[in-house]
């Protein structure tokens, strides 16, 4: 096995180019997005632009064709700044485009997603429910046949669904029950549902602790009614391919994790050289530069875990026991290096006028969506044999 650790030098004009993005677009308006808890269509749309929207989707259907591991720095470098972009754009990309390209047949593919690579159209993965987080499989959600009309009637509700309730949602890929298996378990099939078919309601959520300028909705079925072509996948395949979309969303979040602890290392090593304390810099103290020197080492365990299982999926190789520990580990990264440059800043890391405040908020998410830590942990047991 052999993978590089340096970034060649079509990855790094990409990084590059992501994080002058970030710092001169992103940066300025963060900090008044998340007070006014705002999604921004200009931001979005300015990300489309950059090449941020269907990145692993090949060109034929519209998309960037970019490999796994650029995709995971595009969003790390996003996070460096602001959390709420990279959740737009990690969103979109592992949870929205990607199924519809993993499992779409070619007509599904051709109609929806050339508009989802542009900026114009945000796709959604309707998951979770009011009852069914972590148990995935305890949706009440369902879909019924209408053989007459040859239609699905979906009926229940999805919650904290990212991209669902913007004015560029163009639709969403529900998981619904079909049916009861023999063994009693919730037989679970998925559905193209585009926005603003007759039936759904979609609400934006407000009052986050983070990601306060992301969108994020609650979505009601009241008798929604699709084609029978706008199942995505088999009947009974749901609940396989929604696990599946986890397994490479993991790789997206714990790279928001990463960018987050990257960009709390940087601004507190630049605030510790200039604060000053007792005569001296207090990146001078050694009480702070211990601290500092172990977020530098975490963050570069993280990163090697995270780039090694970007690589292990690019290459077609098992990467999802990987892509768990990533997740968990670059999560646990990212809340260490946010508390610790809060405490770093001291009082100031308290106000929001510094982004430390955000970061520390921003980071609590990462422990918790797409699968908590404990169903990480989960995950990790059973691939190592427990
Ligand atoms: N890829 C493919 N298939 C998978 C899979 C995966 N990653 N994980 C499970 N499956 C399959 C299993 O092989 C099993 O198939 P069979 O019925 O053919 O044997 C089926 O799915 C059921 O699997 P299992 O019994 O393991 O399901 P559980 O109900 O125990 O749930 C966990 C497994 C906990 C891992 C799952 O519910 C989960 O990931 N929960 C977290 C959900 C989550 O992250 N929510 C947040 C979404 S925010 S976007």
């Amino acid at each position: 096995m052999s993978y590089e650790f340096e970034d060649n030098e079509e990855l790094s004009l990409m990084r590059h180019s992501v994080r002058q993005f970030a710092e001169n677009e992103i940066a300025p308006k963060a900090r008044e997005l998340d007070e006014k808890e705002e999604f921004s269509i200009e931001l979005t749309r300015q990300m489309g632009a950059l090449g941020l929207f269907g990145t692993v989707v090949p060109a034929e259907y519209g998309g960037q064709g970019m490999d796994y591991i650029s995709y995971v720095v595009a969003v790390e470098e996003l996070a460096r700044v602001d959390g709420s972009q990279a959740a737009t754009i990690a969103a979109h990309n592992s949870l929205g485009a990607a199924p519809l390209y993993y499992y779409g047949n070619e007509e599904q593919k051709r109609k929806y997603l050339p508009s989802l690579c542009t900026g114009e159209g945000l796709w959604a993965f309707g998951l979770t429910e009011p009852e069914a987080g972590s148990d995935a499989q305890a949706s009440k959600t369902t879909a019924v046949f209408d053989e007459a009309k040859q239609e699905w009637v979906i009926n229940g509700s999805k919650l904290w669904i990212t991209n669902s309730a913007s004015v560029l949602t163009k639709g969403i890929t529900v998981q619904a029950v079909t049916g009861r298996l023999a063994n009693g378990r919730p037989e679970l099939s998925c559905f193209i549902v585009p926005a603003g078919t007759p039936g759904l309601t979609a609400r934006a959520m407000h009052g986050k602790m983070m990601w306060r300028a992301s969108n994020t909705g609650e979505l009601y079925f009241d008798n929604v009614r699709v084609p029978a072509k706008n199942m995505l996948g088999s009947r009974g395949q749901g609940f396989k391919m929604m696990m599946e979309t986890l397994d490479n969303g993991r790789l997206s979040i714990a790279a928001m994790g990463l960018g987050l602890a990257k960009g709390a290392l940087a601004m507190t090593l630049k605030y510790a050289k200039e604060r000053r304390t007792f005569g001296k810099p207090i990146a001078e103290h050694q009480a702070v530069g211990f601290k500092l020197a172990e977020m530098a080492t975490r963050i570069e365990a993280a990163e090697s875990m995270l780039y090694k299982a970007a690589w292990l999926k690019q290459n077609h190789k098992p990467f999802q026991k990987l892509a768990a520990m990533a997740k968990l580990y670059c999560s646990e990264v990212a809340e260490y290096c946010a508390r610790e440059g809060q405490q770093t800043f001291g009082g100031y890391g308290l106000m929001k006028e510094y982004p430390i405040e955000r970061f520390y908020r921003d980071a609590a998410l990462l422990r918790i969506g797409e699968g908590t830590s404990e169903i990480q942990r989960l995950v990790i047991s059973r691939y190592i044999g427990c």
